[in-house]
């Protein structure tokens, strides 16, 4: 077997006691599939130094190690909060009126994707497979070929890849495509994306596709292939089983009394569609007044990119939302909204979950979302609970059994929370079934091995 050289942005190894919230869903999914795999997770400490000097802190935590690197404050600027973060991230969630274009920001981009090329090069041996993820680094895989490795590397981008029209907005878009041609795998959450991303290989740059989907270019073939990523089944099904589960969901539900419960669980983005959803619970309680006083939605949020400022800005909209909607319909007993910004372990999440009779997934656009899964993992097969999720979401193309809506629309998603909450049992049941078997077969170990047996049988090209 091949060892595994993983490249992203951040490294960090949640555990299960820790809150994995504020790291997001690549961390918890790249840590469940290095844990099996003898490797190497390379990237940013999260540490900023006054000079950068390619030092590699080298650690061994459980059966993953660790090399990481510090950046320099201008690389922290415009490489993370900038490129990555103001310019592609909008730009891959199609929202071009939040898109930043910033020359320094692309100078920032390509001189930190150079210092990763730089730092993971020594620790790259002749049959290891490098695997790079997501946005961060989509030129890494063009600077390595560019220092003389030959092995095969993979991308896989955890986020959706717009439609050509869009992409054509941004700056040297051809350049940045371009470079991802050296890879020998790139690797999409969905058809979705990948469809848009092979329209813009034939429209923009003029290249075929094979039949199989594949595209040479400068003498060396391409795959581009859908993966879509899971949640670690087991672990999550275990941790959903916990004493610290249990305790969670008991104080959760005492605490609502007999009232019905959503939740949404989200990293603070505009992405995630959270002000939509905030009016689209409005809506309910306004168009349902007999039932308003019977519901609640719990909201967890923990802010993330806090330096950019539309993340500022979104976080104060949810704030003023929540508590416009709150002071038009609570009482002296009741609050509609319980809004946190915290992150939990994951094992209590799970517990929250449970207690919830709808899970509420509405993002305007994602790559996958993990959430949805995550809490049809984390149902009482007996009783289990409605997920209403976004048809915007990567994982609605495997999750038609939950309620699809569209998240711009509060009257769709308020009569799909009135549905949820009158389903009969055998319905939520049927539902519940169905969903459970696609989470527990289209699991993160099954994504790994996917795409590293697609990676690993691609010929290496000298
Ligand atoms: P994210 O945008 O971060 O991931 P998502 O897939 O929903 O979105 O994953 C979030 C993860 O963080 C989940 O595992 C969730 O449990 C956890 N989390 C969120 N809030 C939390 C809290 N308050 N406490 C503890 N844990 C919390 C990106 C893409 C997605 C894609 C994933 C994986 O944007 O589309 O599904 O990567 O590829």
């Amino acid at each position: 077997m091949s060892r595994l050289i993983v490249v992203s942005n951040r490294v960090s190894v949640p555990n299960s006691q820790g809150a994995a919230g504020a790291q997001g869903g690549l961390a918890v999914a790249l840590n469940a599939a290095l844990r099996e795999h003898r490797g190497i997770w390379f990237g940013w400490s999260g540490q900023e130094t006054e000079e950068f000097t390619g030092h590699l802190d080298m650690q061994r935590n459980d059966d993953v190690t660790t090399a990481t690197i510090d950046l320099e404050p201008q690389d922290i600027d415009e490489y993370y909060n900038g490129y990555a973060n103001r310019t592609l991230w909008p730009l891959f969630h199609y929202r071009i009126d939040l898109t930043e274009y910033d020359r320094s920001f692309g100078e920032g981009y390509q001189r930190v994707n150079n210092r990763f090329a730089d730092s993971v090069l020594p620790l790259i041996e002749p049959d290891d497979l490098v695997w790079v993820h997501d946005y961060h680094l989509l030129p890494l895989g063009s600077l390595l070929r560019a220092k003389g490795v030959t092995n095969r590397i993979g991308l896989f981008l955890h986020t959706p890849w717009p439609p050509a029209r869009l992409l054509v907005s941004l700056p040297n878009h051809e350049q940045l495509v371009t470079s991802m041609l050296q890879y020998d795998l790139i690797g999409f959450q969905t058809h979705e994306w990948l469809e848009s991303f092979l329209h813009y290989i034939e429209k923009e740059l003029g290249l075929t596709i094979n039949p199989d989907g594949s595209i040479d270019y400068e003498g060396r073939n391409v795959q581009a292939q859908a993966f879509p990523i899971g949640i670690d089944f087991d672990e999550f099904v275990e941790g959903a089983q916990s004493a610290a589960a249990r305790e969670a969901h008991d104080r959760l539900r005492a605490s609502a009394g007999d009232r019905k419960m959503l939740i949404g669980v989200d990293r603070l983005d505009y992405s995630k569609g959270l002000g939509e959803r905030f009016d689209s619970f409005g809506r309910f309680l306004t168009d349902n007044p007999e039932m308003a006083k019977d519901v609640v939605l719990l909201q967890i949020a923990p802010p993330s990119r806090e330096l950019v400022a539309s993340y500022q800005q979104i976080r104060h909209d949810l704030e003023r939302k929540a508590g416009h909607i709150n002071g038009a319909h609570a009482d002296v007993a009741w609050v509609p909204i319980r809004y946190v910004n915290r992150g939990y372990p994951r094992d209590e999440l799970a517990g929250f979950y449970r207690a919830a009779d709808i899970g509420i997934v509405t993002p305007l656009r994602d790559g996958m979302n993990l959430v949805a899964k995550e809490y049809v993992a984390a149902q009482d097969p007996d009783n289990p609970g409605v997920l209403i999720l976004s048809q915007f979401a990567g994982a609605a193309l495997q999750m038609a059994d939950a309620l699809l809506v569209n998240p711009h629309s509060a009257e769709d998603v308020s009569e799909a929370i009135k549905r949820a909450l009158a389903m009969p049992l055998a319905e939520r049941k049927r539902r519940h079934k169905a969903l459970l078997k696609s989470v527990r077969e289209e699991n993160v170990a099954r994504w790994r091995e996917d795409f590293v047996n697609a990676l690993y049988s691609k010929e290496k090209v000298a």
